[in-house]
């Protein structure tokens, strides 16, 4: 515990404000690379778009980030992934949040960098949202609709801005892509939180670490066409999406009273 390192050498006798202030010293010391980032993502059916983003993550990383896929696919996808080195956990398809609350929890390095496994990600981000990390910020999330989304279907950017605004009036807080695949969190705030929801499980990742003080922020970043199929149905999806939002918010406010 950091408290410990307080002068009067006594973890006990350190008061909270103490351990506050020896919390942001240790914040503004530490350093992190890519040794201690692990890149994850559920895999299902991606054969087409996987070399891709892994061999993207490689480069990126100079092979230093470790990769973790939560695969449930019938295809080649988990053999491309571990001939890419990657981890890969075996799992039944539940859902895109079943698949990806795995992943994040599976790791154990202090950095968590989550993607979607379909090429519509930009992995040359990845040392900016790095260094948002190191400067203080404890989720990094990447904002597709700033610079307009075009290669998404039009019907999911309309989503999406609706989807923001509700979660902004909720929350009365301002955010401009709840929906976004990637994101870097720190190890404390995804191991902190118990996740509950499953198509919205990205809106949840962003609303609960906002609405508990976290230090959030958004990032513009580019989206490109997807390789392979969709694996999710814009009307139920956007449903169950829209439902977890009012979820998580309302559960989020009543935990404050
Ligand atoms: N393991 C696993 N991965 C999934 C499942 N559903 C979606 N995914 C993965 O989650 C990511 C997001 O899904 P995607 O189809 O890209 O959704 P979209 O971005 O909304 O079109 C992709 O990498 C999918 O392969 C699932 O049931 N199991
Ligand atoms: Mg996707």
């Amino acid at each position: 515990m950091s408290g410990s390192l307080s002068a009067n050498g006594s973890a006990e006798e350190v008061s909270e404000t103490d351990e506050e202030a020896v919390d942001a010293a240790d914040r503004e010391t530490e350093h992190y690379t890519f040794d201690d980032v692990s890149v994850v993502m559920g895999t299902y059916n991606e054969e087409e778009a996987i070399g891709t983003v892994l061999g993207d993550v490689d480069e990126v990383t100079g092979g230093r980030a470790e990769v973790v896929c939560v695969d449930g696919s019938s295809d080649r996808t988990p053999e491309i992934a571990r001939e890419h080195g990657a981890r890969v956990i075996e799992q039944e398809p539940q859902g895109y949040g079943v698949a990806v609350r795995e992943a994040i929890l599976a790791p154990d390095r202090p950095i968590v960098v989550t993607t979607d496994c379909d090429d519509t990600y930009p992995m040359e981000r990845l040392p900016e949202f790095l260094e948002a990390i190191n400067d203080g910020a404890d989720v990094v999330s990447g904002d597709r609709l700033y610079h307009g989304a075009t290669a998404m279907p039009a019907f999911n950017r309309l989503g999406n801005h609706a989807f923001a605004a509700l979660a902004s009036l909720l929350m009365g807080e301002r955010v401009h892509d709840t929906t976004t695949g990637m994101r870097a969190y720190r190890r404390e705030v995804v191991e902190d939180i118990e996740w509950t929801e499953n198509t919205g499980l990205s809106a949840e990742l962003l609303i609960r670490p906002l609405m508990r003080g976290h230090d959030v922020r958004e990032r513009p970043i580019d989206y490109a066409e997807r390789l392979g199929e969709t694996k999710l149905d814009p009307i139920e999806g956007g449903a169950a999406i829209a439902k977890s939002i009012v979820t998580v918010c309302l559960e989020e406010r009543l935990r404050r009273i």
